[in-house]
C-alpha cells in the first residue's frame, strides 16, 4: 500500500517535471518557422510573435500552402462571371504568425499600398490567393497573390468602395 502511493506520488512528480520542461519550449517556439526553401513570395513585419528572419516572417508558395488551402468561388471586378480561386485564408495565415494589431499595410510589387482593418480580414475568409481556375497567378494576371473577397457570398462586400482592397501583385505586408 505505502509502496503504491510512494510510486504514485513519483508519478506525479515526474509529470510535473515534463510539464515544467516542456512550457518554455510550447510557449516560445512560437518563435519557430522554417526558412523558406523556394523564392520568396511574401514578408510579413510588424506586430507578429512569429518569424524566421530578423523582425519578419518570409514565406514561399509551399510554406502558405502548408498553413491552409482554401478555395473562394466568387466574381471580381475585374473578371468576367465566377472564378475559382486557391489560396490560404487571412485567418489562418494571421493566427499562424501571432498577429496582433488594429490593420495591415498591403503593399506590392508596383509600390501600392493600401490599409486594411485587421477585422475585416478574419470576419470573412478573405483569400490571398495564388491561383485562379486552377492556374497560378503570374505578375501579369494579378500575381503571385491576390487579395481576393468571398464578396459573391456575403452581400457586404459587394462595395465598390472595397475595390481597393482587392490588393494584387502582393509583396509585403505589415502588421499595425
Ligand atoms: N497592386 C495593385 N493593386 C491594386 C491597385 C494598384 O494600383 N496596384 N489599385 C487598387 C485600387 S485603389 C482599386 S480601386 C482597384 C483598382 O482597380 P482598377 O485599376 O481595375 O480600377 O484595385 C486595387 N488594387
Ligand atoms: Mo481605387
Amino acid at each position: 500500500m505505502q509502496i503504491c502511493r510512494l510510486a504514485a506520488g513519483a508519478v506525479r512528480l515526474i509529470a510535473v517535471c515534463l510539464v515544467l520542461i516542456a512550457l518554455p519550449s510550447l510557449t516560445a517556439g512560437a518563435t519557430d518557422l522554417a526558412r523558406p526553401a523556394g523564392p520568396v513570395i511574401l514578408s510579413v513585419t510588424g506586430a507578429i510573435s512569429v518569424t524566421n528572419a530578423p523582425g519578419k516572417a518570409e514565406f514561399d508558395q509551399a510554406m502558405l500552402a502548408a498553413i491552409g488551402v482554401d478555395r473562394v468561388k466568387t466574381s471580381t471586378s475585374w473578371t468576367d462571371g465566377p472564378q475559382d480561386f486557391e489560396g490560404v485564408t487571412f485567418r489562418k495565415l494571421l493566427d499562424t504568425l501571432g498577429a496582433h494589431g488594429d490593420k495591415i499595410v498591403a503593399i506590392a510589387i508596383d509600390d501600392y499600398a493600401e490599409d486594411i482593418p485587421l477585422g475585416e480580414l478574419t470576419r470573412y475568409p478573405v483569400l490571398l490567393a495564388w491561383s485562379m481556375n486552377g492556374k497560378a497567378l503570374t505578375i501579369r494576371d494579378k500575381g503571385p497573390l491576390w487579395i481576393v473577397y468571398p464578396r459573391d457570398e456575403y452581400p457586404e462586400l459587394q462595395d465598390k468602395a472595397l475595390d481597393s482592397h482587392w490588393v494584387w501583385q502582393l509583396k509585403s505586408i505589415e502588421i499595425k
